[in-house]
């Protein structure tokens, strides 16, 4: 009889919140409010199908991107449950241009919060997985006031929490506050998130490579060799790898975390800095997969480490088992030797 194992998140984080006599309980209720959200919009997420939430609003996001319905309602629903708990200064959400303003009766909390409300949107009527990925930072700006962009602009090795919610077969909240990765499977018929995933590792090297091969004529040569080499044929290096590419980078990244094996999302000739956020896609997944032992890097030098400019500035993305990282880097570093020769 397998050990019946009944930990909530809930009952996860008050437990956390324990072992720090310092703690204030802020951050627990924060990551409780996070939560609701999670259970609301996986509500949402979950009828799809059908016509008055699916489907198109007829407007377009900051990036010119149609706004699917659903990205508003994750959008308010995390504005809703994160604007009056008192635990923040500033918010700023991948839906929106600039910061958001927390009411000022709220808003001299000590943390920030960035998160994408609905990643992998354009695969909602598809019923793709798609998901809710978000950072948390501590203030760098003076106490008395509302945060400031400075607040916002903090390379990722700041981050204190980051994490996301993935609405697939099962909806899943992981997280990490920088020393271990959990994850908690909600069960919709108790409305708890509970241990599903405890203390999860990426394995050093994988077997599966994820990118959108379509964009293959523009990528780097060094980039284009790596992807022959993946292709080539030598079962003592597991090769050829499997390909796998749902094109929602949620539910890549977490198979990547839980099966090890590289996602990239690499810049080419046409976009030099890629496609993927740095604040809002990059840094927090960076975060968790390093955290559970994997790697992440721009190509050049790990994400957490780059400094933001831009709020919704774009960044390359090589993710996942640290050995399938640093193979990339070094086709990468080779091709640009031999550019200079
Ligand atoms: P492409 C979804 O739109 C997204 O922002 C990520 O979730 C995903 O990894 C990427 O874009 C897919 O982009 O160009 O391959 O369709």
């Amino acid at each position: 009889m397998t050990k019946m194992r009944f930990m909530t998140l809930e009952r996860y984080i008050t437990e956390q919140e324990r072992k720090f006599p310092e703690a204030t309980g802020e951050l627990s209720r924060l990551l409780s409010d996070l939560a609701i959200a999670a259970k609301v919009i996986s509500r949402e997420v979950n009828k799809a199908g059908l016509v008055d939430i699916i489907g198109f609003t007829g407007e377009t996001n900051v990036h010119g991107e149609r706004v699917q319905k659903l990205d508003e309602y994750a959008h308010e629903m995390l504005f809703k449950a994160m604007d009056h708990g008192g635990h923040l200064c500033i918010m700023a959400s991948e839906e929106e241009e600039d910061i958001i303003h927390i009411p000022p009766q709220h808003n001299l909390g000590k943390y920030v919060l960035l998160f994408d409300p609905l990643d992998g949107s354009s695969n909602i009527d598809a019923n793709v997985s798609i998901g809710t990925i978000f950072s948390v930072y501590k203030r760098i700006s003076p106490g008395d006031g509302p945060g400031t962009i400075e607040d916002c602009l903090q390379p990722g090795y700041k981050q204190i929490i980051a994490g996301y919610v993935i609405y697939g077969s099962s909806t899943m909240f992981v997280y990490s506050a920088g020393t271990k990765v959990h994850g908690f499977t909600l069960d919709p018929s108790i409305g708890e998130f509970l241990l599903s995933h405890p203390d999860i590792k990426i394995p050093k090297k994988g077997k599966i490579y994820s990118i959108n091969e379509g964009n293959y004529k523009y990528w780097h040569p060094g980039l284009k060799k790596y992807i022959k080499y993946l292709q080539d044929i030598d079962p003592d290096t597991s090769r050829p790898y499997s390909s796998r590419y749902i094109g929602s980078m949620v539910a890549d990244v977490h198979r990547t975390l839980l099966y090890g094996g590289i996602f990239m999302y690499p810049a080419d000739v046409r976009n030099k800095k890629g496609k993927l956020r740095l604040m809002y896609e990059c840094n927090p997944m960076a975060f968790i997969v390093e955290t559970a032992g994997g790697k992440a890097s721009n190509g050049k030098m790990r994400i957490l480490e780059v400094q933001p400019e831009a709020l919704h500035e774009r960044c390359p993305i090589f993710i996942g088992s640290e050995d399938d990282v640093l193979m990339v880097e070094k086709f990468m570093a080779e091709a640009e030797k031999g550019k200079m020769m």
